[in-house]
């Protein structure tokens, strides 16, 4: 959604608050994940109707025209193109929606990848990218309070990661802690040995070729691997995969009660959160190394990520602006906004 339309979004959000009518689903309330990234609805003019592209901050350097967060090709820092966010200022390349699948209410995420690689698509997952996450903030404080995605190394699966110690507010401050997957269990330390295996049901990895663009992405361009190389483009990959809602809180739940993140006691999230989103490659476990969206390798890494990506729910609707605040008849609302407000002008 563009940001200008952001005063209505907030009307109808905040009346939805106040009244207890139901948020009208912005888009198709079953998830495709192998669905189109874009349609297009005239020459040269594209809708995004079920993949919401994560937004920019007006003022940040990596903003398409049209409002959204886009990242470098070739800005990866550990040389695997397969591990490389594409993108350009006509098209982003991270995405969130909400709906569900086989009747449960999930969250899904689409990366695209400079170089397709056909070891994900063959489903032996021995290439890049090795870890690819998406990291929230669910407190507003521009910290990330978690972590989520399809894990590469030992058995493929959905896995979350808590923060590592460290201040988690900027690429070169964020670290993980070892995959787990919420199993239910009181006073037991977080586990792995539950994390649901990759299927059509909660993955899905596509070739975006020249011939597959039309469908699967309008106006997509294929980029180069290396920009030393500019005539030498490769097909790209599209990942997508998608997390019960109940699993993300569950996961902050185990997080508070197993792993001593206390300030997340009770914190839950629905598809109306507003939420940080972030998105990176690693090669290990631990650390953010490879590529982290919205932002190039050879920009200062400790800029915050409240400060190059923007809170918004999984519908793709962002924070109302402050304008509508005095819309606010209760303080808690208010004040809940403001805070989220203040937290991205901090960075
Ligand atoms: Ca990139
Ligand atoms: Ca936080
Ligand atoms: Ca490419
Ligand atoms: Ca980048």
């Amino acid at each position: 959604m563009h940001p200008r339309r952001a005063p209505l979004c907030a009307v109808l959000s905040l009346a939805g608050l106040f009244t207890g009518t139901p948020f009208a689903r912005a888009q198709n309330t079953t998830i495709d994940l192998a669905g189109p990234t874009r349609v297009q609805t005239s020459p040269g003019v594209y809708g995004y109707t079920t993949w919401k592209p994560i937004l920019a901050p007006t003022s940040w350097t990596y903003r398409t025209s049209d409002g959204y967060l886009y990242d470098a090709p070739d800005d990866q820092q550990t040389g695997q193109s397969d591990s490389d966010f594409a993108g350009s200022t006509q098209t982003p390349a991270f995405f969130v929606q909400t709906g569900t699948i086989n009747g449960v209410e999930m969250v899904a995420m689409r990366v695209i990848f400079n170089s397709y690689d056909a070891n994900i698509a063959s489903g032996t997952y021995t290439g890049n990218p090795v870890n690819v996450r998406v990291g929230i903030d669910v407190t507003g404080d521009g910290k990330l309070d978690l972590f989520m995605g399809p894990n590469f190394q030992g058995t493929p699966g959905m896995v979350f990661q808590i923060p590592g110690t460290g201040a988690n507010t900027s690429p070169s401050t964020t670290t993980t802690s070892s995959v787990f997957y919420p199993d239910g269990v009181a006073n037991n330390a977080l586990s792995s040995t539950s994390s649901p295996a990759l299927s059509a049901s909660n993955f899905n990895y596509q070739r975006l070729s020249s011939a597959t663009a039309s469908t699967l992405y309008p106006g997509w361009v294929l980029q180069p691997e290396s920009l030393s190389k500019p005539n030498q483009t490769g097909d790209e990959g599209v990942m997508s995969w998608a997390i019960p809602v109940s699993a993300i809180n569950n996961a902050l739940a185990e997080a508070a009660t197993q792993a001593g993140l206390s300030y997340l006691s009770g914190v839950t999230i629905s598809p109306s959160s507003f939420l940080l989103w972030v998105a990176f490659t690693a090669t290990q476990n631990n650390s953010v190394n490879q590529d982290a969206y919205g932002i190039k390798a050879s920009d200062s890494q400790t800029t915050p990520w409240n400060s190059f990506t923007s809170y918004m729910d999984a519908f793709g609707r962002p924070v109302p602006e402050p304008a509508t605040y005095g819309l606010c008849l209760g303080g808690g609302l208010c004040g809940f906004l403001m805070l989220r407000r203040r937290g991205k002008r901090a960075a």
